[in-house]
């Protein structure tokens, strides 16, 4: 519920907007939503002051803001509230605005489904797909089943998995909690948490004791749990308050490495490293690896993967990604670690939709350890995050100039995140994009063409001789939004011609460019660089989040942008700008 002190411009627009989705759904007269959805969109371009034209009561003066929506606006500036919004949101099922975020389903189908079948769920919606309903409907048909079915499955996937940095706290404090008991020999987590895989399951620990029953009471008690939903003599299985499962696993101080290799996974490493020690007459399962049935000691993953031939394969790798014919001949990449990291990108400050000042940003950082920082607030186009204008550009080269004194020999980098428009272009003319000393390009907009407009659009930023990095480059929202499509080996060709680098976003809903893709980017000798993309101090923090991710990517410390040494990152962007 918005409250009147806090009600925004940008409120309100978000409400009209809604207003004109409810009323698709309702399947009332299109014009009606149409009018609303226009009066948002006058709204935005607005140049006047919103507040006064609110207070001089001149809304109506506004093109598209008739009479009904300027009174429903001045209702919702005085009072708060809206009571036909909040009627018409409660006439619409609940089922209904959760079936929205099934991808390629829109209001107008979604009201078609309930006049012609009655669906007011997605469960219902899913049934009807099974019993192929959808085929012969007017407006839908096979191929549209078949969509609303994935995006079905989409959504499924999207409630039962979390990300990565949601669960990793929580997983650590419970490994504390576990450790303090004295019935733990040996105890580390397992899974996708300990492979860093951007989104989780669930919690896998791998403990081994000599009193099992006692550990597994231990456990079951630990503060954290809410409920306990299996308990075994190797197993049990709890829910957390925070609403993630955990599974304790126990097994023997002997059986404790395999297992931890084991339930590390992934199941397609597994399988292939099992598919090897059968190759040269091992059999190896969770227990231990066996020649005719007798044990082949181990006493840690290494010994195993040296039994078997094979260099230590980190658990990030571990994911028949090609990493056991790179452990045999012992070409394993280095992986880049916190400590190669020099200094960081893609900053935010309060010159635009940062949460801190240039200065609080850039003492953090120093704080941090880091040797240098790129401060890249977003450009003039971006009005909704407060794009820097000419003056405001002037205004914070001069703070880092004096910055710069006071911090020697840490250094700040002076950037822009420009937004890449619809036709390619950037958000500045040559004038003042040479101003900079690096300039992250990044679609903000359009996320709807098609795939190959989108894949030149994004190209023609990076041919920009301004151009030094391309920020998120597929837009993806882990389990919220998927990316837009475009080709994205296309894209890294790109790069590696015009010698450009790609970010590797490092905040936990992004985790963009995909790691899958930061091997073919290592491939082709492109840098990533891994930013944090960060709008308060906290932020900065989510560089680790990054780092795991370029781990999972095969890069090394020559592959990431930011580990180059602040005298070499100097020269480097004066080569490319
Ligand atoms: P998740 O939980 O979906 O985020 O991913 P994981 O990898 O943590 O999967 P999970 O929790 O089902 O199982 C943990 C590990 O146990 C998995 O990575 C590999 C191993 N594992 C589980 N089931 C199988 C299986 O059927 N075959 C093989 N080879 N390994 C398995
Ligand atoms: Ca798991």
């Amino acid at each position: 519920m918005f409250t009147g002190a806090s009600i925004t411009k940008e409120t309100v627009i978000q409400i009209l907007e809604e207003i004109a989705v409810l009323l698709e759904l309702t399947g009332e007269n299109p014009f009606k939503s149409r009018a609303y959805q226009n009066a948002a969109r006058n709204l935005e371009k607005l140049d006047t002051d919103f507040n006064d034209l609110v207070k001089q009561n001149r809304l109506s003066e506004i093109e598209g803001i008739g009479e009904a929506i300027n009174k429903k606006i001045m209702e919702l500036m005085q009072s708060g509230k809206l009571e036909y919004y909040e009627t018409l949101k409660a006439s619409i099922p609940p089922g209904h605005l959760e079936m929205l975020k099934i991808n390629g389903l829109g209001s107008k189908k979604i009201h078609a489904l309930y006049e012609q079948l009655g669906i007011k769920t997605i469960g219902e919606l899913e049934y009807a797909c099974h019993e192929n309903r959808l085929v012969d409907l007017k407006g839908f048909g096979k191929k549209t089943q078949d969509n609303i079915l994935a995006g079905i499955e989409k959504l499924k996937i999207y409630k039962e998995r979390r990300l990565y940095a949601e669960v990793v706290g929580e997983a650590k404090i419970l490994l504390q909690y576990l450790k303090k008991s004295e019935d733990v020999l040996q105890i580390s987590i397992a899974g996708s948490l300990r492979r860093g895989y951007e989104t989780v399951k669930d919690i896998d620990i791998l403990a081994a004791s000599r009193k099992p029953e006692k550990l597994a009471k231990y456990f079951a008690a630990s503060e954290m749990v809410n409920s306990v939903t299996a308990s075994g003599e190797t197993k049990v299985s709890v829910v957390l308050k925070s609403g993630i499962n955990a599974d304790l696993r126990m097994v023997t101080e002997n059986e404790f490495p395999y297992a931890l290799h084991h339930f590390t996974g992934s199941k397609e490493h597994n399988t292939a490293m099992r598919g090897r020690a059968r190759d040269m007459g091992f059999k190896m399962n969770e227990y231990g690896l066996f020649r005719k049935d007798i044990n082949i000691k181990c006493a840690s993953e290494e010994e195993i993967f040296s039994k078997l031939g094979l260099q230590f394969i980190e658990p990030e790798l571990r994911e028949n990604m090609g990493e056991i014919q790179a452990a045999e001949t012992g070409t394993l990449p280095n992986l880049v670690t916190q400590k190669d990291v020099q200094g960081i990108f893609h900053v935010h400050t309060n010159f635009s939709d940062g949460g801190e000042s240039l200065e609080g940003m850039a003492r953090a950082a120093k704080e941090m350890g880091l040797n240098y920082i790129g401060i890249s607030d977003h450009s003039q186009s971006a009005y909704y995050a407060s794009g820097l204008k000419e003056d405001d550009i002037e205004k914070q080269h001069g703070l880092i100039a004096k910055l710069n004194e006071k911090y020697k020999p840490f250094y700040i980098f002076k950037g822009i995140e420009s937004d890449i428009l619809p036709d390619g272009s950037l958000d500045y003319g040559e004038e003042i994009l040479a101003r900079f000393d690096f300039v992250i390009a990044a679609v903000h907009s359009n996320f709807n063409m098609p795939a190959q407009d989108m894949t030149t659009r994004i190209k023609k930023a990076l041919q920009n001789p301004y151009t030094t990095m391309l920020a998120h480059p597929t837009g993806r929202l882990l389990l919220s939004r998927e990316p837009y499509p475009v080709n994205i080996e296309e894209i890294i060709d790109t790069a590696a011609r015009f010698g450009k680098s790609l970010e590797l976003n490092a905040n936990a809903h992004r985790l963009d460019l995909d790691w899958r893709h930061c091997i073919y980017a290592k491939k082709k000798g492109v840098k990533i660089a891994i930013n944090p993309d960060a709008h308060q101090i906290s932020g900065l923090q989510d560089i680790s989040f990054g780092i795991k991710i370029a781990r999972k990517g095969w890069l090394e410390k020559d592959d990431c942008l930011n580990c180059l040494k602040l005298e070499k990152m100097k020269a480097y962007l004066r080569r490319s700008t």
